[in-house]
Parts: structure tokens; C-alpha cells; sequence
């Protein structure tokens, strides 16, 4: 498998090097069999640590969803209503000509008029070349709106920026040593195998395993303790853990006072959070409060290490910022960091020195400085009419790997935004996807079998490259190669709109990271330190880990985190009574997969789970069909009475594909456009909602 070699000419099975392109902390080592041009198979590469041979249930799919029949092969441009689906066949020629054509006229309209024009993307891939790289040279160009990327992480990474300097933490292989892991709002089963992988060997070397997660998840069936706080009340739970470790001096002077800022200030907080106080918000008994404070508060004696793996869970709340920012500030408290077993990790991803700049090329903007539009509130951007604030109406938008319509929040808004007569819409996609249906053309693109790409990874630190096995399906092609014929049409001269894929998957990182060895092995580690906050140097503005932060009051915030309540505050007298999370589906990677027959099999149909009691005083049954309603829409699915579900809580498993559930919507159908305390990011898990039988209007 050298890099001139063509895997697609021979006749026997080989195997080529790759990574799994989806949004996952995981970021696996893929190796795909081939034979006859044809990938026959693919599984986790055994010679990646991390990896270790596994794949998860859905990527070991991944064949069947390349080669699936409903794969979209052509360019295909709308014949019917928007959102009927009509399409009919074109050539790439004419679809290229005809969207240049459309997106000149708008840009022409003014000196600032390209602003209209939006790119809307996420991680369908997170690959750094068919991601972000010719697409946004494309649009900086262009003069395009720029699209600020909130959707899933920007409130946690945002909270993580403030108090440890950056997306940095533990690294997850040393979890194998930890003797008490706290997993915080995360189902790692689900959504993170290979550190559940790495929790498990703890656990057979004797640690704890505490969940903290208001749904009892397959992975809180396999803790020792869950702890079934409502949603959105965690920062509680962290002031009220403070307060106990202090109280019993559960602490590391030493480490407080040279590694930390703002002890004293955090300290008179805290102590205003005793567990009776903490357990009333939370919804869980004071007793549980003290003997988890206890369990952490036991490593400043014995000094086993403590660690906590938070995910992104709990911070899809108003107040989650702050929540993140309470939970990464305990370590110092106890002095976790000392080890390389202890401390926290939400996101690996600040380790990585991608060349963002060399990829993305800002400089395009040539002194342009188009304004920014929240991913998150795309429903009610689409229907802002023009105005001096705002700037133009958004009049055309380009979506590639993502799937607005499906997995952004309040879909009536989304839903009447695309439905827009006078908005244009081209969605480079391998499916027909609910907003695919909306396009006025759909672009075919390829799959991570069909072109190369590099990655990081928010889960552990290693550089993954990935080469094509297979030749592009039908006329498809990579976004690269999409955005560079787009801007061959539109005329832009430039010779970066000629660098090919290879190119620049070896600029992502230039010479900081060895290309030869990712070439031959598929995948190279980073160097970083095995404990890197022992003696502090945290990479933030003081070299401490910031309880206070004097850039949070620049920007006029609170410079100590705090409990921020929900937005839709938990209240049984309130016409909404319980509040909805709607986490990941285990068989499907958000809406990616939803259309693999033998992955929603798995996952039946879409399902809202409740607990017997809040089930039995709305006379509802397993099996009912219920609806979901609040004041932003209806979601009609069916009811599981669940052990999985508390009192108070009701859990909608997503995220399906609209038309793929009972009447045409998801959970998203009920979910709020409202941001978060920091980072600007959304809310769907403070969430208040009724439900009742179907057929009781
Ligand atoms: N199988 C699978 N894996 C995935 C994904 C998927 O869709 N399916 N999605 C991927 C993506 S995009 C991401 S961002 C990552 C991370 O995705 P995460 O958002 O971390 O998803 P989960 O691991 O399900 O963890 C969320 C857990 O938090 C819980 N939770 C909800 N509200 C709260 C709260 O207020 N407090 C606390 N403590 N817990 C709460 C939920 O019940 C759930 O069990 O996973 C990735 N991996
Ligand atoms: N209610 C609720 N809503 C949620 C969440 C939740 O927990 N609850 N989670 C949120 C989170 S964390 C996230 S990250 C977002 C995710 O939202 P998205 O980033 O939109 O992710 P997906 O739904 O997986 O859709 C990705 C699409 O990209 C396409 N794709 C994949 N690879 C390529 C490629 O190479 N080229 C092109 N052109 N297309 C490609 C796939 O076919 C797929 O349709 O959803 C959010 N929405
Ligand atoms: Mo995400």
C-alpha cells in the first residue's frame, strides 16, 4: 500500500488504510477489504491503540450504506413543490452553470449583496479536507455569509477555553488506571466505545464507576452508582460537591494555591451550595450528593487517582456553559491533575496544530468582512426579512454535510424557512435527507471509501489519514472537487482552487506531523505530555486553571461560574410538566444512518421513553401512540414505559429523519431555538413538554 499503487485495479482482496469520517470522539482506524474494485468489508484496524481491532455496530455497516440502492448518483434538480421530493436528472455541466449563474446574480445585486449567500455545515465528515478547506475558500471568496458552527459542542468548548485555556484534558488511554471515573453526561457505550473500553479495564482493576445522567443509560446499567439528576441542574450538583470537599477539607491546599485563580471567590460560592440546597434542584437525595463528594474527596488521602469523562450531555442547556465550566474546575480542587490517571476530558481536540489558516485561506476575504449567522438559529434566520441589522435576507443556501432540517432546533421554523419560494437551495448529500427534499438541487457526493481525507480527534490525540478504496459511485463527487469546478464556473483565477485532495491533506498539519509514517501506518500520535496540568501550565492568559476569569467580565459576564437555571424550568404546576432530553439513538450517528435498514431495525421505530408513574397518571400504555406537544409544535411517536426514564423526564431518542417517523417530524419538532449562557450553542435538552394519548385532543 504504497501512495501510487491502485487498490482499485487488482483482483484480490487487499486492504486499505482509513478513518471513520463520523462526529465521534472515536475517531477509528478503518480497514476496508477489497476485491474487484468492490469494498467487501470493513473493520477496526488492529494496529491502532484506540482502535483496537473494533468497530462500532453502525460504521461495521458501512458497505451497506455506500452501496445502498437509494445512494444518490446523479445531479438532480427539482421538479415538484419544495419538500416533495420530485427530482429530475441533470448533468453535472448544467447544474454547476445554472447554480454559478444564480449565485453571481445575487452577489451582483451590491457591494456587500454576496452576504445573502450562506453556507450551512457540520460534521457529516469530520474530515479536515472534505470538511472545512475548499469549501470556505469557496465562500470566503465568494464573500459569503460566514456560518458560526454552534450546533454541538460550542457551549462546553467555550466553558473549557475559560477555565483550562483550552479543548484539552486527560488523555483517554490513562483512564485504564483511574481508581474512581465519574462519566458525566455521557452514554460512552453509545456514543464513545473506546473509552468505555478503557473504563472497563479500570473496572476490572478495581475502580468505581459513577454515571451522572438524568436517563439510566446502557451505560448507567454498567456503573456501580447512577445518579438521575434532572437535566440542565449539574452546575447544582458541582457547587454542592465543592461544598462538602470543603467542609471536610477534602482538598489540595498546595495545588489550589499555586495552580488555580479565584479560590477564595469559589470557595464563598460553594459554600453557599450545602447538598440539602443542591438535592432540592437536582431532584435527587442529599445522601447521594455526600457519598460521591466523599468518593472524589478520597483521593486527597490515598491519592488514587480520580478522573471524571464528561461528554457533551449536559451542557445542551441554558446554563451549560457554566455547568462545564463548574465540573472542569473540580480536579484542581482535589489536586486530580497530580496524576496522569486523574483530572477530566471532554474534548481532545485543542491538541491538534491544524493549519486552519493554510486549509481555509481567510485571506480570500481580501478585506471583506461578511457577518456571521448561528447554525442554531437557522429557523428563524431564514425567515428574517432584510433590515439594517441583519443585512440582506438569506437568499441562498448551501448545505453539505448536514442535515438542517432533520437535526436543527423548532423544525416548523426550519421547515417554513426552507419551504421559502425566493430561497435557493443546493445540498451536496449522499441521500435523499429531509432537507435534501428541499434542495432545488441535489449534489452527489462521495463517501469516505471514495476519497482521501485527514483527521483529528476530540477523543484521543492521534492523527488518522484516509485513502480511497473504492472508485467514486456513480457520477459522484468529493465536495473538494464539487466546490473547485463551482469555482472554475464562477471564475475565480486563483491557484488554490487547483490544489487536489492529497495536497491538502498533507497541508492540514505541514511538518507537524510525519506524512510518510501516516501514509504507512494510516494513523501517527501526537506528542503531549502524559500529565500535562501536574505543575499547572494550563495554556490560559495566567497558567492557571481559571475558577475566575477576568476575560468572561471583559465581555460582561460573571467571572465565576454559577447554577444557571433551564431556560423552561422544571415546574409540576406548569402547563408543560416534564422536561424532554432527546440524546443519541445508539444504532444511529445523529440523522446518519437512519435510512440503513439493518441499524433502524435495530432501533424499531421512534420512541419517547416515560416512567410508569408519570405514564400511569396520563392513563398511557406501552405501545400508545402519544402525542409530544408544547407551544412551538406536536411530535407524534410511540410510548415506552421505560426504567429508563425518571419521574419528570421523558426521553425521545434521536435523531430520526422526519419522514421517516409516525407523521412526518422528530423530536426536533418540539425542541427551542434559545442559546446557551456561553457559546452560543442550543438548547434541546431544556425542553418542557405534555403528553398525552393520540386520540385526547
Ligand atoms: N451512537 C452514537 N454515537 C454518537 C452520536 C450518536 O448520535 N450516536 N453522536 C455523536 C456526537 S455528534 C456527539 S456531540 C457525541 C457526544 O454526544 P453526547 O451529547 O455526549 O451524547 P451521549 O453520549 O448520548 O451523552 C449524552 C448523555 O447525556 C445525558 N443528558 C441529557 N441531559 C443531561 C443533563 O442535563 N445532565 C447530564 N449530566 N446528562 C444529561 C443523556 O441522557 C445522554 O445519556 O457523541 C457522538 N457519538
Ligand atoms: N434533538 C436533538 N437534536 C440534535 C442533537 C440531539 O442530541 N438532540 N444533537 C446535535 C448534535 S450534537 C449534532 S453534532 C448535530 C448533527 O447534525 P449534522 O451535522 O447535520 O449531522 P447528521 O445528522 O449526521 O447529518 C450529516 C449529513 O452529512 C452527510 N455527509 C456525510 N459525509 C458527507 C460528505 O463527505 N459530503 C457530503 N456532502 N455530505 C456528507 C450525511 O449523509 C448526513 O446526511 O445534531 C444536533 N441535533
Ligand atoms: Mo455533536
Amino acid at each position: 500500500m504504497n501512495e501510487t499503487s491502485s487498490p482499485l485495479a487488482d483482483a484480490s482482496p487487499t486492504q486499505v488504510l482509513g478513518a471513520c469520517p463520523h462526529d465521534c470522539p472515536d475517531t477509528c482506524s478503518m480497514l476496508t477489504t477489497i476485491a474487484s474494485g468492490i469494498a467487501i468489508k470493513v473493520q477496526g484496524n488492529p494496529a491502532h491503540p484506540h482502535t483496537d481491532g473494533a468497530l462500532c455496530t453502525k460504521v461495521s455497516r458501512y458497505t451497506e450504506r455506500t452501496y445502498h440502492v437509494e445512494r444518490i448518483l446523479h445531479p438532480l434538480k427539482r421538479i415538484g413543490p419544495k419538500g416533495s421530493g420530485q427530482f429530475e436528472r441533470v448533468s453535472w455541466d448544467a447544474a454547476l452553470q445554472d447554480i454559478a449563474t444564480q449565485l453571481r446574480t445575487i452577489a451582483a445585486q451590491g457591494p456587500h449583496a454576496a452576504q445573502a449567500i450562506l453556507p450551512y455545515s457540520y460534521a457529516g465528515t469530520m474530515g479536515l479536507v472534505q470538511g472545512e478547506s475548499m469549501s470556505t475558500r469557496f465562500f470566503h471568496k465568494l464573500g459569503a455569509s460566514l456560518l458560526d458552527r454552534t450546533i454541538c459542542s460550542s457551549a462546553g468548548g467555550e466553558a473549557l477555553v475559560q477555565t483550562l485555556g483550552g479543548k484539552v484534558g486527560m488523555r483517554v488511554e490513562f483512564f485504564a488506571e483511574s481508581k474512581l471515573i465519574l462519566i458525566w453526561g455521557s452514554n460512552s457505550i453509545a456514543s464513545n466505545l473506546h473509552f468505555w473500553r478503557y473504563a472497563q479495564e479500570a473496572k476490572r482493576q478495581g475502580a468505581k464507576l459513577v454515571c451522572i445522567d438524568p436517563r439510566k443509560s446502557e451505560t448507567a446499567d454498567k456503573c456501580h452508582e447512577h445518579i438521575a439528576l434532572l437535566p440542565g441542574t449539574d452546575g447544582a450538583l458541582a457547587l454542592a460537591l465543592m461544598h462538602e470537599l470543603i467542609v471536610n477539607d477534602w482538598l489540595d491546599h498546595d495545588y489550589l494555591a499555586h495552580h488555580t485563580l479565584g479560590w477564595d471567590m469559589l470557595r464563598s460560592r460553594a459554600l453557599q451550595w450545602p447538598p440539602e440546597r443542591a438535592a432540592l434542584v437536582c431532584g435527587i437525595p442529599p445522601e447521594q450528593i455526600r457519598t460521591l463528594a466523599k468518593d472524589y474527596g478520597a483521593s486527597v488521602s490515598s491519592g488514587e487517582p480520580a478522573a471524571i469523562r464528561m461528554n457533551y450531555g449536559m451542557q445542551r442547556v441554558h446554563g451549560g456553559g457554566n455547568a462545564v465550566r463548574l465540573i472542569a474546575c473540580l480536579p484542581a480542587l482535589i489536586g486530580a491533575w497530580r496524576h496522569r490517571a486523574g483530572g477530566v476530558l471532554l474534548s481532545s481536540s485543542g491538541s491538534f496544530p491544524i493549519k486552519k489558516t493554510v486549509l481555509q485561506r481567510p485571506d480570500l476575504l481580501a478585506g471583506k468582512t461578511p457577518r456571521t449567522i448561528n447554525m442554531s438559529t437557522i429557523g428563524d434566520d431564514l425567515l428574517r426579512a432584510a433590515s439594517a441589522d441583519f443585512g440582506p435576507a438569506i437568499a441562498a443556501l448551501i448545505v453539505y454535510n448536514s442535515n438542517p432540517v432533520a437535526i436543527a432546533p423548532d423544525s416548523a421554523k426550519v421547515v417554513q424557512g426552507f419551504s421559502r419560494e425566493d430561497l435557493f437551495t443546493v445540498v451536496l448529500e449522499h441521500f435523499q435527507t429531509d432537507t435534501a427534499d428541499y434542495a432545488d438541487y441535489i449534489l452527489p457526493a462521495t463517501t469516505q471509501l471514495e476519497h482521501w481525507d485527514i483527521h483529528g480527534s476530540y477523543g484521543h490525540t492521534d492523527v488518522l489519514l484516509n485513502r480511497p478504496a473504492i472508485a467514486p459511485l456513480g457520477e459522484a463527487k468529493p465536495n473538494t472537487q464539487i466546490f473547485r469546478e463551482l469555482a472554475q464556473k464562477m471564475g475565480f483565477a486563483e491557484p488554490c482552487f487547483t490544489d487536489d485532495d492529497l495536497a491538502l491533506c498533507r497541508m492540514a498539519y505541514g511538518d507537524a506531523v510525519n506524512f510518510d509514517e501516516l501514509l504507512t501506518n494510516g494513523f501517527a500520535t501526537l506528542t503531549s505530555p502524559e500529565a500535562p496540568f501536574a505543575q499547572g501550565n494550563f495554556p490560559t492568559p495566567s497558567g492557571k486553571c481559571e475558577f475566575f476569569s477576568e476575560r468572561l467580565v471583559a465581555s460582561g459576564l460573571d467571572g465565576l461560574p454559577d447554577h444557571v437555571p433551564n431556560h423552561e424550568t422544571f415546574n409540576s404546576s406548569s402547563v408543560y410538566p416534564l422536561a424532554m432530553i432527546s440524546p443519541p439513538a445508539r444504532n444511529f450517528l445523529n440523522s446518519t444512518f437512519v435510512n440503513v435498514a439493518s441499524l433502524r431495525d435495530i432501533e424499531g421505530e421512534p420512541l419517547l421513553e416515560m416512567h410508569a408513574q408519570d405514564a400511569a397518571e396520563r392513563g398511557l400504555q406501552s405501545g400508545d401512540v402519544v402525542r409530544v406537544f408544547n407551544q412551538r409544535g406536536v411530535y407524534h411517536c410511540k410510548l415506552e414505559i421505560s426504567k429508563r426514564a425518571r419521574v419528570g423526564v421523558v426521553n425521545g431518542l434521536g435523531v430520526w429523519w422526519r419522514k421517516l417517523g409516525l407523521d412526518g417530524t422528530n423530536v426536533n419538532q418540539v425542541t427551542s431555538q434559545a442559546l446557551t449562557d456561553l457559546g452560543r450553542a442550543p438548547t434541546f435538552y431544556d425542553c418542557l413538554v405534555q403528553v398525552e394519548a393520540e386520540n385526547r385532543q
